[in-house]
């Protein structure tokens, strides 16, 4: 089946020579001088900063005529398009990306070269562009990538949030968010698109009128805003496509309300901006918990109801009014349920605004909706109160009603042959709308529900993600389609993951490999085996985890002061703070083994393997346990790292604002990399991919895309520990009647009694695992420490017969390509979409 995929996108003319955009023929020097001197009025002695701005602003026009190129040549063609809505987009930085995948590095970096610069360091001048929270944006992210790469007609729709995912920072190791304002300095990676507006209603009210002998549905929005168009130009590697994410911008509808400027009532007359600029504002930092806000469920609509109206804009500019072959040229991916409202809207443009009746609307778009869901855990799926939502969107609340009765008439028919009690109580836990559980009074809209009654199908992103699914979370449903579930395992893109940041590494791959093939074509990594065993190749794979250990170790120099061991193992945890992902448990090893440490001879010392734990990662600003267990990081760092005795075999720092751009520098450098979740709480993960990737050894529970590492990696090669996911339910029953492990009880006192210091903040901590009248240890750390602290040992071990550790090391980036988006997205395109490669010829 992977072969048959492959050969999907060979059939194409690869041997075409490859035209990428640029009218300019002005060389790079030149145009890097005039940019600087036209947009920025600077005539030399220049800034690293401004060596970024003249060769973004340079690099820029060159990515707008292959944009351009591309969308020409679709428009000629007119091939299905997918749409991927996703409310998150987590990009970082464009610079490298653009210059590497348009193949322009070498004439750039020649460039700044003459100039006095080093592109590397230009390139971190950029800030991030940091429009999402956690994995499930940045998967976003690397599928344009990928969608690009493939030459697959596709655009990202989402929303320019003016401020992204707060900077972290930390005052007394507390964690502290400040704004992120990122747009100041301008953004050279965006096409603002003057000709591209919609309004877009809230509120108001709703009235039947009657048109000749048809009765119509006229809404009435009380508030309107304009939708402002921005393009961000999305680069393929080795391709001339260039796609693009498209997002919003919300602006008033009147620049100002004159009539109260002129009345002298300045406040009023701001009002209505403000009022507008507000729903594109911030992103909200939740990972997991949705925020039941007003404002996010605006957000969610303003950027649905745009795109939807630019995607029928653009059909009927070609087709009219030939609805019935929409899904033929589009279909939608909602990237979880905030794009959910699409149901509802799309039925509305079809049914109200282009007077489609109602059973050939639903049709079209169910065809054309898809969902993805990216968590398992309950109250993490979105609901909206129906007051809320009847408020803002009183057509959409009435077209999901109308959808609800429609939908549960059919399921009651489909369960005919139940008992009538058995199938009401069936029907009941199946209706999108249903009563809150929480408070009887309250009605909600499940929108998981919506979206998987509005959709062709329905996906999770690891294989065991997409089981439990289909086993618990949506089982009803899975019951009555069977054939609407199906996986599809993340990935990541190889380019930004590997190649572009670890171009060391690429280059002793490629040459090892004989070919850079494999950077889109990741399957040929598997050649590497055939050198993991090697000892010279195994010295050049370790000089290169040298060189960008220490890269790592020059940061950490920089934000904490210290000077680390670089021959110490390098173990790092970086991904959002949560409970359920337990870095908790990560910080009761690492002092447990100071603690081991401590009561070493110093001779004994001198036996173990020395360390450096990283750790790093946001908490939402309201999660206050995930605060604590930061807090609780930075105290034990604090400890551990001044006392003598141990300071040289072991190291703890939290790095803060982690992001796109730290990972690039801390993947590469990292040894190893824990991903311990309770088994069956992370639906896949991606940093696992990119780590294993860069030849990361992995230290991880059985649990989402580990698994399907593990074995791609050979499951020998893994630090696997813990209990399984079928286990957890029983295993939590039985958690307060649990003997602990003496060494947890040891720790647990440890952390009561002040060793570190903070007692009191660090007392809720302690309870919420340990104390079973207060907590529960719902992630059941207790249950898996003692395995974890083995499976620390069995790390010690292998990493003291370095070879061993290389030939693994090596072994996992082999392992590594079934875990490039590309893979996953041509699945997508196959499975789902129905969409197919097409590449621009040149004109
Ligand atoms: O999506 C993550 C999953 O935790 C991870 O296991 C998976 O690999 C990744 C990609 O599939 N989910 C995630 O990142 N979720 C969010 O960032 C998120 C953001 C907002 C909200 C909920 C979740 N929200 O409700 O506002």
């Amino acid at each position: 089946r992977r072969a048959l995929r492959v050969h999907a996108v060979a059939e194409l003319d690869k041997t075409a020579p490859i035209v990428r955009g640029g009218t300019s023929s002005v060389p790079a020097p030149a145009d890097i001088a005039n940019k600087l001197r036209y947009l920025f009025g600077r005539n030399g002695d220049y800034t690293t900063a401004d060596a970024y701005q003249g060769t973004a602003w340079s690099v820029r026009e060159k990515l707008i005529d292959s944009f351009n190129k591309t969308h020409e040549y679709w428009k000629k063609e007119d091939p299905k398009f997918v749409y991927y809505l996703s409310a998150e987009f987590l990009m970082g930085r464009s610079l490298i990306n653009t210059v590497y995948n348009l193949g322009l590095e070498g004439e750039y970096a020649e460039a700044l070269n003459q100039m006095g610069y080093e592109m590397e360091r230009v390139a971190d001048a950029e800030r991030d562009a940091a429009l999402g929270n956690g994995g499930l944006g940045r998967l976003a992210a690397c599928f344009l990538d990928s969608m690009a790469t493939l030459d697959l007609p596709g655009w990202g729709y989402g929303i320019r949030y003016k401020y992204g995912m707060f900077k972290q920072a930390l005052k007394n190791g507390y964690q502290v968010e400040l704004p992120d304002i990122w747009l100041t300095k301008g953004n050279p990676w965006e096409l603002r698109r003057d000709d591209v507006k919609y309004e877009v209603g809230f509120g108001g009210r709703v009235e039947r009128r009657k048109q000749g002998s048809k009765e119509v549905t006229v809404w009435t929005p009380s508030e309107r805003v304009i939708a402002q168009a921005y393009d961000n130009p999305i680069p393929g590697y080795n391709t001339p496509t260039t796609s693009n994410l498209r997002l919003w911008d919300a602006v008033p509808v009147t620049e100002f309300d004159l009539g109260a400027f002129n009345a002298g009532d300045y406040d009023r007359a701001m009002l209505e901006r403000e009022r507008a600029e507000g729903i594109s504002a911030v992103l909200y930092p939740n990972d997991s918990t949705p925020e039941g806000k007003e404002l996010r469920l605006k957000q969610q609509y303003f950027f649905v109801c745009a795109s939807l109206q630019d995607v029928l804009s653009r059909f009927k500019a070609v087709h009219a009014t030939d609805f019935n072959l929409l899904p033929e040229k589009a279909c939608f991916q909602l990237n979880d349920t905030h794009p959910t409202i699409a149901v509802a809207e799309l039925m509305r443009l079809l049914v109200d605004v282009e007077g489609l009746d109602w059973d050939q609307a639903w049709t079209i778009t169910t065809k054309c909706l898809n969902y993805t869901n990216h968590t398992v855990m309950p109250e993490a799926l979105e609901k909206w109160p129906v007051k809320v939502m009847a408020k803002m969107l009183p057509r959409h609340m009435e077209i999901i009603e109308v959808i609800n009765e429609g939908w549960t008439k059919w399921l009651a028919g489909h369960l005919k042959d139940l008992k009538p009690e058995e199938r009401a109580k069936r029907v009941a836990a199946m209706s999108i709308i249903h009563e809150n559980p929480w408070n009887k009074d309250e009605m909600l809209v499940n929108m998981a529900y919506l979206a998987v009654v509005g959709s062709s199908a329905v996906n999770g992103v690891a294989a065991i993600h997409s089981n439990i699914v289909k086993d618990e979370i949506l089982n009803d449903f899975y019951q009555i389609f069977p054939s609407k579930f199906q996986n599809k395992t993340n990935g990541v893109t190889p380019r930004r993951w590997l190649a572009w940041c670890n171009p060391e590494l690429a280059a002793l791959i490629t040459d090892a490999l004989g070919t850079s093939e494999w950077i889109n074509d990741t399957e040929k990594l598997a050649g590497l085996r055939a050198f993991a065993s090697d000892k010279s190749f195994q010295a050049k794979w370790s000089a290169v985890k040298k060189a960008k250990k220490a890269k790592l170790a020059q940061l950490i120099k920089k934000v904490h002061g210290d000077d680390v061991n670089q021959e110490a193992l390098f173990d790092i945890q970086i991904k959002r703070i949560h409970e359920y992902k337990r870095q908790y448990l990560n910080v009761l090893s690492i002092i447990w083994r100071y603690k081991q440490l401590k009561k070493m001879s110093p001779e004994e010392r001198k036996k173990a393997v020395p360390r450096v734990c990283v750790i790093g990662g946001k908490a939402a600003s309201a999660y206050d346990m995930a605060k604590r267990i930061i807090r609780l990081v930075t105290a034990v760092g604090d400890v551990i790292n001044k006392d003598p005795d141990t300071q040289d075999y072991l190291r703890l720092y939290f790095l803060p604002d982690y992001n796109v751009s730290l990972a690039e520098t801390i993947i590469p450098a990292a040894e190893l990399s824990q991903h311990i979740s309770t088994a069956g709480t992370e639906a896949s993960g991606t940093s696992n991919m990119k780590f294993q990737m860069n030849g990361c050894l992995i230290i991880g529970t059985w649990d989402g895309a580990n698994i399907e590492i593990a074995e791609e990696t050979g499951i020998e090669n893994v630090f696997v520990f813990g209990v399984r996911a079928e286990e957890i339910n029983q295993l939590r029953k039985e958690r307060k009647n649990l003997k602990t492990d003496p060494r947890w009880d040891e720790l647990m006192r440890d952390i009561e009694s002040g060793m570190f210091g903070d007692k009191d903040y660090f007392k809720p901590l302690v309870d919420s695992v340990n104390n079973m009248k207060v907590g529960n240890d719902w992630f059941l750390l207790a249950n898996d420490f003692a395995s974890y602290l083995k499976a620390q040992e069995e790390v010690d071990a292998c990493y003291k017969d370095q070879s061993e550790w290389l030939r693994r090391s090596i072994m996992y980036t082999a392992g590594s390509g079934k875990f490039s988006s590309d893979r996953t997205i041509r699945e997508y395109a196959e499975d789902i979409w129905h969409v197919k490669p097409s590449r621009p010829t040149i004109a």
